[in-house]
């Protein structure tokens, strides 16, 4: 047996599934999860010792790569100043100064400790600002798992959430409407159908959990003028797609603003930290200044501001963007080649540094198009390059990770890889 093996068999006997996240556990791709002994740059080692390339960079943290050596050493020097205090320090102004000239739309911010606490806190910010309670989220979007956005689609017309997961009670996703992604049609229906009562519309903008989809045409525009009409804020959780295009989000890049912003990932660095922010006038509603409470122990938590100040102020050099953008397209053009080469339908979708190659020949513009993708056929084709030293996501519904420690030839490495295994497939 391999020690990661071993050590799934140890980890099973005290953590649920043996993992710490249900995505770990290899399920939709079968075989043994690995357990990772270290990692540096754009490469992981698994417990024995074996080498990949990495296109999961921790879900998106990891987009200057493993251990970069700048922000090794803003963690050391934050480190012997105390790990954490319950008060305030510099690094929390720092890093929301940082944030805050990413993203225009926000002008106050509060840090938490994790994408589905910053989208928590910002529904409920969204119900007392706009003293409405529903709120529509898309299908196929993930914002976490706070049990009012654990809904899925109901079967018929009315859009109204069945609970998407055991012990989410039917009260609880009741005032949760879903909608179908990319279709403003549908989305005019649920307003027309409830127009004084959606307190905010949560979307990914680039959606990263069905895997990478793109909004169409005009979609976000239109999308911004409904929720103005109706006097519904826009809540854009940019938790995947905060910093993956450039410095900022999606929000930048389409010219759209939200009302409110939810981050995570990138901009801890690999620590665990989360943020929302809007404009004052919003966020204003916050506890200690406003009624909306909302608080956590570790929340600013020095060594994570000083990982995420380290990650941000390393991503306000273009060139990085320009370089990781050019090799992920590299990259996408690369698979689009070789599926074609050997009559493998698919369809390969890029954001920035994100990148999903979907195993169908269909479009995919939302979740019904996605689901179209053949599992099976991914999860033979995640196997055979894993075992040749390529560590993807074990899912065919994740977005892929370049970081900017990916060089030319890992890319050409993987797309050798990619070669031999589509062969077969
Ligand atoms: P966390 O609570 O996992 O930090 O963030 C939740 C979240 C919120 N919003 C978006 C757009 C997200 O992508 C996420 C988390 N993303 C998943 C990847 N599909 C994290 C991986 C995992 O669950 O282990």
């Amino acid at each position: 047996m391999s020690q990661s093996q071993l050590l799934f068999a140890e980890a099973q006997k005290h953590l649920v599934g043996g993992v710490n996240s249900p995505v770990r556990a290899f399920k939709s791709v079968g075989g043994q999860p690995l357990f990772i002994s270290r990692a540096e740059g754009a490469y992981i080692y698994d417990a024995d010792g074996k080498k990949y390339i990495d296109y999961v960079g921790s879900y998106g943290p990891m987009i200057l790569g493993h251990v970069h050596p700048k922000v090794l050493k803003d963690i050391e020097t934050a480190l012997v100043n105390g790990f954490c205090f319950g008060a305030s320090t510099e690094g929390e102004i720092i890093l929301a100064k940082l944030v805050k000239e990413a993203f225009p739309s926000i002008s106050m911010l509060r840090f938490v400790n994790s994408g589905t606490e910053a989208v928590m806190s910002a529904i409920r910010l969204a119900r007392a600002y706009t003293k409405r309670e529903k709120i529509v989220k898309f299908s196929g979007c993930y914002h976490g798992h706070s049990d009012f956005l654990l809904a899925e689609a109901g079967s018929g017309l009315m859009t109204y959430g069945l609970p998407a997961s055991a012990g989410v009670p039917e009260k609880t996703v009741k005032d949760t409407l879903i909608a179908p992604y990319n279709n403003i049609a549908a989305l005019k229906e649920i307003f027309e159908a409830f127009p004084e009562e959606i307190a905010g519309v949560i979307i990914e903008p680039v959606v990263g959990n069905m895997g990478v989809v793109l909004p169409e045409g005009d979609y976000l525009k239109e999308l911004r003028a409904l929720t103005h009409t109706y006097g519904t804020l826009l809540i854009f959780d940019e938790v995947m797609t905060g910093f993956r295009i450039g410095f900022g989000g999606v929000q930048n890049h389409y010219g759209i603003l939200p009302d409110i912003t939810c981050l995570g990932k990138v901009i801890g660095g690999g620590m665990p930290v989360g943020a929302y922010g809007a404009k004052k006038e919003i966020m204003e509603l916050v506890a200690p200044l406003g009624p909306v409470y909302q608080a956590g122990t570790l929340s600013g938590n020095p060594i994570a501001m000083a990982a995420g100040i380290a990650t941000l102020e390393l991503l306000k050099n273009p060139e990085l963007y320009v370089q990781l953008n050019t090799r992920t397209q590299t990259l996408a053009t690369g698979i689009r080649t070789i599926a074609t080469k050997y009559n493998i339908p698919m369809h390969v979708a890029v954001h920035g540094s994100m990148i999903t190659p979907f195993f169908t020949g269909n479009k995919v513009f939302d979740y019904t198009t996605a689901k179209t993708a053949d599992t099976e056929r991914y999860a033979k084709f995640f196997n055979g390059i894993l075992a040749q030293g390529i560590f993807p996501p074990p899912s065919q519904f994740e977005a892929w990770f370049v970081s900017a420690a990916h060089t030319d030839q890992d890319i050409y490495q993987t797309l050798e890889v990619f070669d031999e295994v589509c062969k077969n497939l």
